[in-house]
């Protein structure tokens, strides 16, 4: 049989990354099967677009994914599949919790043959032999023989075969460009970011988490050999083919054990596999000194940081009163005499938050090392903790909002501003950080360090504001680099100056260095 495994595109950003769902469900069909990705947001396409696919690839099956912002577009999907008579399987964290609505159980239309609740690791093979015996079941829950819900070990991670897989949509580097910047330093030909899981699995229970709910409180950790063999075969691939590649540790909170992503680190550097990288880290687990010289020592480039708020009140709230607003500047200062930066998400339409609250957190950040600040809204996600407050509060204005997703909208009413001032907060706090001043600063402040970290910081901040500005087209780009000519030019008069200095040396990483490829 042919399947597809498709997730949808987002609607609002062209993904820097590609989905691992794909990859390692992939990674985990029984053989005999064949199996085509496609992630829309790289490989655009529309409900025809789709259904003729299907019928031209006689596809016997599709697998569909999707967060909760892009259900509205997976169930618009899965039903031009269905109408040509393909059956469509759903899995993924919203229809795990809202499994009735994608079978048409709660008095809407159905939209997916079958659901995979949870984890579906275990469950795949099953759901491709029913399938190909036509006798595909409506429910696949990950259970025991006794019925009790089973998390996957990932001990017994399967390998995937990062050197065979056709990764041509997930290529950064325009096709244009490829031939010639194949040749530059290392290769430049090609450039990925990579998702890649050492472990599963956060206990801290945020209020607005889905992840505690979903993956459980238990940890479950791969084996190191496992993690570092795949960096290796990544490693390899990109090299063969004259091309650069990073990785995302997409892990909740990459060092939740800190003894054990101590040890993983420790065993990367010593197989030489580092790549650069990025992971998700709470501020709390980055006082450790020695993680941080790790983190610096295997190819750490960016952490990403749920800060969420400045306010000790609003992170009591949401139940992160573990994030310490005291020491954000400490924390950040430690990575960055590392040269490590961080990517800091806030959110805002918390109970606590005043008008105001995006300068009052803009205030703090001009005081912390250059990073990647990103604003977003407090969001009702199905079944978290969050949800079913706001629901019993009757708080909730929007119910259903997944159902028309609006980018950047609040789904209920704040307690201390109206919906509209938080969505004027969020703005702010986009339009100052990302403000042609804004991202001259930032580079500023790196003047002591070598040109390439700000070229580093300038490019993200330049890809960072699209998070928020629509700038999928050229003219947009084009506007966007005018606004930014004269950080532009002083970056090209030292690039030109620093390259005159120098003898042969190649395009050198620092100057190519937008903090990710192969070290
Ligand atoms: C990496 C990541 C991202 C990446 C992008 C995604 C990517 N390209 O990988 C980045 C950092 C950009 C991102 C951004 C956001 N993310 Co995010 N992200 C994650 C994260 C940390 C890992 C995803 C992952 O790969 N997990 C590992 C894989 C193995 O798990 P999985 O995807 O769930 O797949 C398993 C099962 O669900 C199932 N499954 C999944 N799909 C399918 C399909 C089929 C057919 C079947 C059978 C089974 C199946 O099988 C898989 C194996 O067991 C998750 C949290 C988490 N731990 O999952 C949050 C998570 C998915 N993100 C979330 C959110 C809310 C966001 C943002 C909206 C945050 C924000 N406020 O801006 C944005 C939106 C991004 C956008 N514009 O699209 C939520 C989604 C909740 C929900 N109900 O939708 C999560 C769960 C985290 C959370 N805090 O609750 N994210
Ligand atoms: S620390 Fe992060 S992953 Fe863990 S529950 Fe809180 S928000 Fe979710």
């Amino acid at each position: 049989m042919r399947i597809l495994l498709y997730n949808p595109d987002n609607g609002v950003t062209r993904n820097f990354m590609p989905h691992l769902w794909m990859f390692l469900l992939q990674a985990l069909t029984p053989d005999g099967h064949e199996v085509f990705l496609i992630d829309g947001n790289a490989q655009p396409m529309d409900e025809a677009g789709i259904a003729r696919y299907v019928l031209e690839h006689n596809i016997g099956l599709v697998g569909i994914g999707a967060m909760t912002r892009m259900i509205a577009k997976a169930y618009r999907m899965a039903d031009a599949i269905r109408a040509v008579g393909v059956p469509v399987v759903m899995g993924g964290p919203h229809v795990t919790e809202e499994a009735a609505e994608a079978l048409g159980r709660n008095g809407g239309p159905r939209h997916a043959d079958a659901v995979a609740l949870g984890e579906a690791d275990e469950t795949w093979p099953k759901i491709v032999e029913d399938a190909a015996r036509g006798q595909l079941k409506d429910i696949y829950a990950p259970v025991d023989d006794f019925g009790q819900e089973r998390k996957p070990s990932l001990k017994e991670y399967p390998a995937i075969p990062w050197d065979k897989i056709n990764l041509d949509q997930f290529n950064l580097v325009p096709k244009r460009a490829h031939r010639t910047l194949q040749r530059i330093g290392e290769g430049w030909g090609t450039f990925r970011i990579i998702p890649m899981e050492s472990g599963r699995g956060c206990p801290y229970g945020c209020e607005f988490c889905t992840v505690t709910g979903f993956f459980g409180d238990s940890i479950r950790f791969r084996t190191n050999e496992s993690v570092v063999n795949e960096l290796l075969l990544l490693k390899a691939r990109a090299r063969s083919e004259g091309g650069q590649i990073a990785v995302f540790f997409i892990d909740d909170n990459f060092a939740i054990n800190i003894k054990r992503t101590k040890s993983l680190l420790r065993d990367i550097i010593a197989a030489g596999a580092q790549v650069h990288w990025v992971a998700q880290i709470s501020a709390n687990l980055l006082r450790d000194e020695e993680l941080v010289d790790l983190i610096a020592a295997s190819g750490g480039k960016w952490v990403f940081i749920g800060m969420e708020s400045i306010d000790p009140a609003n992170l009591a709230d949401v139940n992160k009163g573990f994030n310490k607003p005291g020491e954000y500047a400490a924390v950040l200062e430690r990575l960055a005499r590392r040269n490590v930066y961080a990517i800091t998400s806030f959110i805002f339409g918390m109970d606590n938050d005043t008008v105001g609250v995006a300068e009052r957190t803009l205030n703090e950040i001009r005081a912390w090392p250059a990073g990647l600040p990103i604003f977003g809204l407090l969001t009702p996600l199905p079944a978290t903790p969050l949800y079913k407050r706001l629901e019993a509060a009757g708080r909730l204005t929007r119910p259903k909002h997944w159902q028309e997703f609006i980018p950047f909208e609040m789904a209920h009413t704040p307690l201390k501003m109206t919906i509209e001032e938080a969505h004027a907060e969020v703005r702010a706090g986009w339009a100052h950080a990302y403000s042609p001043e804004a991202i001259a600063h930032a580079v500023d402040s790196l003047k002591d360090k070598p040109l390439g970290y700000r070229i580093n910081i300038f490019i993200a901040r330049m890809c960072f504001r699209g998070i928020y500005f629509p700038q999928m087209g050229p003219l947009a780009w084009l506007k966007l680099i005018y606004q930014n000519r004269h950080t532009i030019s002083s970056l090209v008069r030292e690039g030109f100056s620093t390259w005159r200095g120098r003898p042969v040396s190649p395009v050198p990483e620092e100057t190519l260095g937008t903090g990710v490829g192969v070290t």
